[in-house]
């Protein structure tokens, strides 16, 4: 049996790919999405929210005329996601991005000094990172990450670090944690307060530690396209007491009572109609990461022996990184070959077919409008390098094991075409 044929695929000639004029491969299906939200199961076990409970919850919301405001939903939400995490405090907002700006504002208190304190980061990640402390005036420095964990480099921004008013925000990048105890030490022994960007890597772990519970606070995000979701919504999870207290009070226009501003504050909210969303998806959070660990060793067999195609998101050997994960990402490196074809090929031929596949996070966000006239001869090679080869492909519960063996079908098939492919494309341009 060919290769091809053993994932089903179709494909016999480099004319047949969609790209060129042939059938598309997921046109009976509807294309597949990197981040198709979970929603609330329509039928669950007896003792699980899912649907039909999670309308009985917008029902009481409806019915008390309690919305928003740090409503009962809001409040129990924050409670399971303590109890999920093993931390003291949770903190629920409208956005992951929020979340990270009051995340920030509460390690720098008065504007005039965040406005002179930097924000060390790397610049591969999601955009939002670096958005999130622009919109607060905070100056960036961008740090290298190391290739192999797609984490930011200890010795970088350990250099960053000893320059006076600094704060590092590491990001777990693909759930991948950040190396945390070793910043928490860094941070405390330099001064420097800790801050995490856990928005991929809600359900990960670190030695045996939930992520969530490291720095001084973690920002998740609980966006549609995140493993757990309330639509838009984020939370900050801390074990400091007194910082919780300051980001309920950032979030909340700065209110510490009925009528008192103690400082500056957003609105950052989360509405009661978020929260139950929130503990639907939670209450099934088991199941979906379940379904993407099976996904996630779908593509690691469908995909191995694949020239040049390598996993860049933890590979699902479950405790590989020692740690729980989500498996929410599935991320491959393309390396370009000799012929010509490289990633954006494969992304070409791939979209054409239904297959919606990502270049997360290209190009680093250095290299971006807003952040490239600021830091115009910034060298980040190891950013650059997987921004060229980085491709997240669909996955999560709305994939099913059939159609991860046809993406990988084509995958193979367009590397093993990868000559032919790449000069029909430039003849194309
Ligand atoms: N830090 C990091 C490291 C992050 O990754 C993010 C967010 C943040 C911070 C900020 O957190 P939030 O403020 O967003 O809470 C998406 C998400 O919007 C974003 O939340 C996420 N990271 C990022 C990695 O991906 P886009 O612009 O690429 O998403 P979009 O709209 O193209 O959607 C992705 C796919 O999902 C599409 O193929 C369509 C499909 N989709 C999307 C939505 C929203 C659906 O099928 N249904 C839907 O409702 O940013």
């Amino acid at each position: 049996m060919s290769v091809d044929s053993r994932c089903g695929m179709s494909k016999k000639t480099v004319s047949d790919l969609a790209l060129f004029g042939g059938p598309v491969e997921f046109a009976a299906d509807g294309p597949l999405h990197v981040g198709r939200p979970n929603v609330p199961t329509v039928a669950v076990g007896r003792d699980r929210i899912g649907r039909a409970e999670f309308y009985a919850l917008l029902d009481q919301a409806l019915e008390s005329r309690m919305l928003s405001n740090d409503g009962p939903l809001v409040r129990l939400f924050e409670e399971k996601l303590c109890a999920f995490l093993g931390v003291r405090n949770a903190v629920a907002v409208s956005s992951g991005t929020v979340g990270l700006q009051i995340a920030l504002r509460s390690v720098v208190k008065p504007l005039e000094m965040a406005r002179e304190t930097v924000v060390i980061m790397p610049a591969w990640t999601f955009v939002a990172t670096a958005h999130a402390a622009t919109w607060l005036g905070m100056p960036v420095a961008f740090v290298d990450v190391k290739v192999d964990t797609q984490n930011v480099a200890y010795l970088d921004a350990m250099k960053e670090m000893q320059k006076s008013r600094r704060v590092f925000l590491g990001v777990h990048l693909w759930g991948r944690p950040c190396d945390p105890h070793d910043f928490d030490d860094l941070g405390k022994r330099l001064g420097v307060p800790v801050v995490f960007d856990a928005a991929p890597a809600f359900g990960c772990s670190h030695d045996g530690k939930m992520v969530g519970n490291f720095g001084a606070c973690e920002a998740f995000s609980f966006h549609a396209t995140k493993v757990i979701n309330t639509f838009e919504g984020g939370a900050v999870t801390t074990n400091d007491d007194g910082l919780a207290r300051e980001l309920r009070r950032l979030r909340n226009f700065g209110f510490a009572g009925e009528d008192e501003v103690a400082g500056l504050g957003t609105n950052g909210k989360m509405s009661e109609a978020h929260a139950a969303m929130g503990l639907a998806t939670l209450d099934e959070y088991p199941t979906w990461r379940l379904q993407n660990w099976a996904r996630a060793y779908d593509y690691w067999n469908g995909l191995s022996g694949v020239e040049g195609v390598s996993f860049g998101s933890p590979p699902p050997g479950h405790g590989q990184y020692g740690d729980e994960h989500n498996w929410q990402y599935v991320q491959v490196l393309v390396e370009p070959q000799g012929n010509g074809f490289c990633r954006d090929d494969l992304w070409r031929v791939l979209k054409a077919e239904g297959v919606l596949a990502r270049r997360y996070y290209h190009p680093g966000v250095h290299r971006m409008e807003s952040y490239r006239t600021w830091h115009p001869d910034l060298s980040l090679p190891n950013t650059d390098w997987l921004a060229a080869r980085s491709l997240v492909l669909p996955t999560g519960p709305s994939v099913s094991k059939e159609q991860v063996e046809r993406v990988c079908g084509l995958v193979r098939f367009a590397v093993e075409h990868g000559e032919e492919i790449h000069d029909r494309i430039v003849g194309q341009a």
